[in-house]
């Protein structure tokens, strides 16, 4: 039974107090997200029903052309951030290039990297989505930021989190110290503290993959995935497969039930299929806050140094034991 209720806001609030330093605008930050989810949530919450209340053609009741709900979570989340003072660039990942700040804002001393809507290709079934981002503090000094500011390592972020519009509505981030989720309380329109300080297992005995991409996987991948579906009951084996096609709810599932989540190179996408910038470097943020591990294949997803905005990596992140074992297999040490 829970004894107190806490807030989102009031747990940044607190957060902040543990550091002396602290300006606020970080804190800043973190409230202007919370409520750029609470405004994607209440559009997603209505995907579907725009037909039955009379659209036509991409125009709602009132004559508003409807944007696609990606770009809609894209505006919102921009419009929600760009005029706080906190942020001095963003990038998108619907957008080629980096985000400037408007010229009559403040630019702040953070760098915002999103994936507004991941698993898009989900909505139309009323399938799990969410909302992914990505903190880093500007390595320029002085004016708006560059996109050198965005092109830094994961490991360097200050923050990362999630937001996922499932059968409700859940905020996970950390700063760094723990990954605490707070599930938002639609009658009162608050983010309620549900999962404080989230541990991954350190072994789980589920995998989630894309399995109709076998045939095009390295050897190693094809031996590690048939591994896993072979009976040994001292390593809880067969596993069970579970895959939504929503990186963002595969990776959250294994991060509470431990496991691995991967989406491995295949002939298709030599270098994987997800983005190392909006989606890869700030789940696998989370995982190892909770105690996880994340891979490219060699090494931890968050040491890989980006070159470009948009690049792709092949990915596994999810419980220590299962991320160790699949390296081992892709490197042909089993
Ligand atoms: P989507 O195309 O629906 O936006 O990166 C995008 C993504 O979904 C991930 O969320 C998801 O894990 C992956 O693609 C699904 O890809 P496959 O359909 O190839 O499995």
């Amino acid at each position: 039974m829970t004894t107190k209720f806490m807030t989102l806001e009031r747990f940044i609030n607190e957060q902040e107090q543990l550091h002396p330093n602290a300006t606020g605008e970080f804190s800043g930050l973190l409230h202007d997200l919370s409520l750029a989810a609470k405004l994607v949530w209440r559009e997603v919450s209505k995907a579907g029903l725009v037909n039955i209340l009379g659209a036509t053609d991409r125009m709602n009741v009132s004559g508003d052309v409807v944007k696609k709900l990606d770009e809609f979570a894209d505006e919102t989340i921009y419009k929600a951030m760009d005029h706080g003072g906190h942020v001095c660039v963003m990038a998108s990942e619907e957008n080629e290039d980096i985000l400037h700040i408007p010229d009559e804002y403040q630019a702040g001393k953070y760098v915002l990297l999103y994936d507004p809507l991941d698993g898009s290709s989900n909505i139309d079934a009323n399938i799990t989505i969410g909302s992914i981002f990505s903190v880093f503090m500007r390595i320029t000094s002085g004016g708006r930021g560059t996109l050198q500011d965005c092109l830094q390592p994961g490991y360097k972020q200050v923050a990362a989190g999630y937001v996922i519009y499932g059968s409700s509505t859940i905020f996970v981030y950390s700063t760094g110290h723990g990954v605490h989720g707070f599930t938002l309380d639609p009658s009162v329109g608050e983010f309620l503290l549900s999962h404080e300080n989230i541990r991954i297992p350190r072994r789980g005995k589920i995998y989630s993959l894309n399995e109709g991409n076998f045939s095009s996987w390295s050897e190693g991948m094809q031996r590690y995935v048939n591994f896993l579906k072979v009976s040994d009951k001292s390593s809880n084996r067969p596993y069970s497969l579970r895959y939504i096609g929503t990186m963002v709810g595969d990776a959250h599932r294994t991060l509470l039930y431990g496991g691995i989540f991967a989406y491995p190179a295949d002939l298709k996408n030599p270098q994987g299929k997800l983005r190392l910038m909006y989606e890869c470097s700030p789940m696998a943020y989370i995982i190892e806050q909770a105690g996880g591990r994340s891979s490219n294949g060699t090494q931890s997803i968050l040491n890989v140094v980006p070159t470009s905005l948009h690049q792709h990596t092949p990915v596994f992140l999810g419980s220590e034991e299962d991320i160790k074992i699949c390296e081992e297999f892709l490197q042909g040490k089993l």
